[in-house]
């Protein structure tokens, strides 16, 4: 059992495109670790940059719902294409903590895939599978759910956004300074 430390917006890996992954044999420990994480957080889904991992991988658990009996795993993801009418639902996000925004979506999502067994997947996906999928492959490409509101209303979270940014700054700047450079 390993919590691992969730970055947060302002971390510069959270505005990069994850990297493909070759060895997905490897990737064992590292997905137990994010579980941990993910449910120490109390969250339904994880991105692996939001772990400061720039790799391909999130996972998503919606057991609590009748959509699924079992956690999921999404590896190399990729939106094929998304569908259906556009809804608001409110979304939170572990690397914007305390906040809900009503994001605009659409219904479906096609996504292609791999599970941990290697094998490649293409699948569609709607509800709040669909709706977090989306929220976690946007991560995997550096996008926020704050990029996906009106300049306007982002304006009532500009404070806090701030604030993230500012403490972000300082996390890695005392990362520096523990590995011995000077700033
Ligand atoms: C993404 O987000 C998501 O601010 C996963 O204080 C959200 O698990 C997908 C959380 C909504 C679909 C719909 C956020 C927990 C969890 C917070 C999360 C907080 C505690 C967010
Ligand atoms: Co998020």
């Amino acid at each position: 059992m390993a919590v691992l430390d969730i970055v947060h917006y302002g971390d510069p890996i959270l505005r990069k495109r994850c990297s493909k992954i070759q060895g997905i044999s490897k990737l064992n420990p590292i997905i137990d670790d994010m579980f941990d994480t993910m449910y120490e957080a109390e969250g339904i889904g994880l991105a692996a940059n939001q772990v400061g991992l720039d790799i391909n991988l999130f996972m998503i658990d919606v057991t609590h719902t009748e959509e699924a009996e079992e956690p999921h795993v999404f590896i190399n993801s990729k939106i094929i294409k998304k569908h259906g009418e556009e809804g608001l639902y409110k979304e939170g996000c572990l690397s914007i903590p305390g906040i809900g925004i009503d994001i605009n979506r659409p219904e479906y999502v096609i996504l292609k895939y791999q599970t941990l067994d290697g094998k490649w997947h293409e699948n569609e996906f709607n509800g709040l599978l669909g709706r977090a999928i989306q929220h976690e492959v946007d991560h995997l490409n550096g996008i926020f759910i704050v990029d996906r509101i009106s300049e306007i209303e982002r304006m009532q979270y500009n404070a806090e956004l701030k604030e993230l940014e500012e403490n972000s700054k300082s996390i890695i700047k005392t990362k520096l300074d523990t590995k011995g450079f000077v700033l």
